[in-house]
Order: structure tokens, then sequence, then C-alpha cells
């Protein structure tokens, strides 16, 4: 593990300790765009210092992160060192007190992805990789399952932002229930990546997230020997938001899912009939 890594896995435990220090306060919940969509009092404060803390680590690195207005892919941000930043990834789990919800790091490098860190609080669990450095978990190297879709447990996401979409989302997840041995939906697109990172599912889909809900993830996952694409099967841009298939080296292997891109494809043509 080199310094740099280190040092971003000590802020990140820091900022679990914001985090597990919030239990039993008044979160100032608020609601942002769209349905289910939270941001409290401790996804700010965690973002300020985290951004604070990774200055210190790296002072020329730029920095993208859910909240406080520093949500903006902007020209330049895909030259030289970016952070992308979700300080609390699974905020409606953290409003009810539930586990999964981690801190997460992203490091980007001219545009790719270099360093990735995923903290979470409740069951100090941390994983990390770094580029061609493999991937860990509690400084354990992990690998991604080798067994396939129809011997794995996969997560999706809720797609809660809209009820049409998470019909379109249920409407997927039935034809990969058809084929494997259970859907789960956790609430942490990150926490999500690092389970199929560690072996413990076979991956992960979902139809709309942030960067900053899969930079530092979609790292550990290829660092642990699996394969992150969108809904059509094409390499990530890394340069916002998209829809997520993060599948393990079996399934990959096997490459047998259902059509996701058709799925998408629907939700997209029922958005724009709506508008
Ligand atoms: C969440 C993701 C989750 C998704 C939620 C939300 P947040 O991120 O981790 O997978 O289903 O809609 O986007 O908002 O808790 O950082």
């Amino acid at each position: 593990m080199t310094d740099l890594i280190y040092k971003i896995e000590q802020a990140a435990r820091e900022a679990g300790d914001i985090i597990r220090s919030a239990h039993g306060s008044d979160l100032h919940i608020e609601n942002k765009e769209g349905r289910v969509n939270f941001v409290t009092l401790y996804d700010k404060k965690v973002q300020d210092y985290l951004t604070a803390r990774l200055k210190e680590i790296l002072p020329e690195a730029k920095f993208l992160g859910e909240e406080n207005g520093m949500d903006d892919f902007r020209a330049g941000d895909d030259e030289g060192w970016l952070f992308v930043i979700d300080p609390i990834d699974g905020t409606t789990n953290f409003i009810h007190n539930m586990h999964p919800h981690v801190t997460s790091i992203g490091l980007m490098k001219d545009g790719v992805p270099y360093a990735g860190v995923v903290y979470a609080p409740v069951t100090n669990q941390m994983f990390s990789a770094e580029r061609g450095q493999g991937a860990y978990e509690n400084g354990q190297r992990i690998y991604s399952s080798k067994a396939k879709l129809k011997d794995s447990i996969m997560l999706s996401g809720s797609a809660g932002f809209s009820m049409e979409a998470f019909k379109i989302a249920q409407e997927l997840s039935y034809e990969f229930q058809k084929r494997c041995q259970g859907v789960r939906s956790t609430g942490s697109a990150e926490y999500n990546l690092c389970m199929a990172a560690s072996g413990r599912v076979g991956g992960y889909y979902e139809m709309k997230l942030g960067l900053w809900d899969f930079a530092a993830g979609g790292l550990i996952l290829e660092e642990a020997g699996g394969r992150m694409t969108d809904y059509h099967g094409r390499p990530l841009t890394y340069r916002g938001g998209s829809s997520i298939v993060g599948v393990s080296a079996g399934i990959a292997a096997e490459n047998d899912l259902p059509d996701t891109g058709f799925y998408l494809d629907k939700w997209i043509k029922a958005s724009h009939s709506q508008t």
C-alpha cells in the first residue's frame, strides 16, 4: 500500500468518526430534487471535512462531490488529479440508522480512476484499491467471484428517483431473479460494488447514478478482477453520471446477462414521453 492510499484511508476513517457521532443527534434532513433524495447536515459536514483533509494530502487536486454545489464535472476536471467524493453514500439508510452507509473517495488522474477508498463505519470495513495494485478489504487482498450468474446473488439499486424508473427497474430485476439465486437492494451503490469486489455477490446494476456513486467502488471491483460497463455494455467515461453494470470475473466471462440496455431505453423513452 502506498503512502497516498494509506493517507486517504485515514481521512475516510476520520469521516467515519463524524458519521458515527451523528447517532441520536438532529440530522437536519433536507429534500433534494426527485423523490426520496435527501441530504443531511452530516453529508455536508463530512464533505467539507474530507475536502480540507484531502487538500492537505494532495494540494494540487481538484474536487467533485455530491453535495455543497460541487457536483458539476467541469472542463479541465479530466486533466491532472480529481477527487470524487460521496460523503455519505446510502444517505436514506443513514437517516434510518441502518447499514450500509459508507463514505466514498475516488481519485482520478487525467480522467481515469487511479485510486478508490470506501469505508463503512458501522461494520468498520475498509475497501481500497490503486490502479494496477489489486483490491483490498481491511488490508487483505480480495477477488471477485468466479461463479456463474445462476450460482450468485445480485444487487440492484432502487432507482428511487421516479416511480416510472422503479417499475422498469423491477422488470429488469425480474429477469435477473430468473437467472440467479436472488436480487437484493441495499441502498448504497459504493457498498454494493465492494460486495461484488470481495466475492460476496456476483454484481450490481442500477439505471442512474452520479459519478460519486461509483468512482471508487468501480475501480475496486475492476482491481478485484470484475468488469464495469454501462447498461449498453459500453466502457464508462467517468466524466459524469451513468447507468452501471458491475459484475464479477465469473459473470463477465459467462457474458449471459439480461438485456439491460433494453430497460434503460424503455425508461428513457417513458421519461421523454412524460416531458
Ligand atoms: C444512493 C445510491 C443508491 C441509489 C440511491 C442513491 P446517496 O446514493 O447509493 O444506490 O439507489 O437512489 O442515489 O444519495 O445515498 O449518496
